[in-house]
């Protein structure tokens, strides 16, 4: 963990929910730079891997040299709270989970630069992959899962094979149970 950089200014910025992806689009005008933005994330459907991608354009519209900085900043509380990450490329997470992704360009008077971008981080997955329809809980329809690609392992089935050794069995139903997410209600 590490404390990222503080926020900046909000931009306006208009987001579209288009199924497993939120669209975001930003615009920050201001008398001396430009900021644009537009890019994609899986916020609202983070199944152990969170991915960013898209591109921002940073325009210094005044007419002295200056850097130009701008944050994409996703609130942790959008990741459920038992997801620990364990690899990321090159973006601060918070200790509250916040992701921040900083872009800062030093420009020439209207000068613009273009940057495209694509972040991940991967989490931990803490139901040692027995959670195979990614809703956090294992539970009598993983089971269901796990029973219906019982037998011999092929392309179809080798996710059900949770101890890799070939074959889906007792062996692999055993695992899930001791992962089986208690129920909280
Ligand atoms: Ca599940
Ligand atoms: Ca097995």
């Amino acid at each position: 963990m590490q404390d990222c950089p503080p926020p900046l200014i909000p931009c306006v910025v208009e987001r579209v929910q288009d199924g497993y992806w939120t669209d975001t689009t930003g615009v920050c005008l201001y008398d001396t730079r430009e900021i644009t933005s537009f890019y994609e994330d899986n916020r609202y459907n983070i199944s152990y891997v969170y991915e960013l991608r898209g591109q921002v354009t940073l325009t210094n519209v005044s007419d002295i040299s200056r850097t130009v900085r701008y944050h994409i900043e996703v609130p942790g509380t959008l990741t459920p709270y038992w997801l620990e990450p364990v690899e990321k490329s090159s973006i601060c997470l918070d200790d509250d989970g916040t992701i921040v992704v900083r872009f800062e360009e030093t420009l020439e008077p209207n000068e613009l630069k273009v940057v495209d971008f694509d972040y991940y981080v991967i989490y931990n997955n803490p139901s040692n992959g027995a959670d195979f329809n990614g809703d956090y809980a294992v539970d009598a329809e993983d089971l269901a899962l796990l029973l219906a690609g019982w037998g011999d392992v092929t392309a179809d089935n080798i996710q059900y094979d949770l101890n890799g050794d070939g074959v889906v069995n007792g062996a692999d139903q055993g695992i899930l149970f001791m992962n089986w997410t208690d129920s909280s209600d």
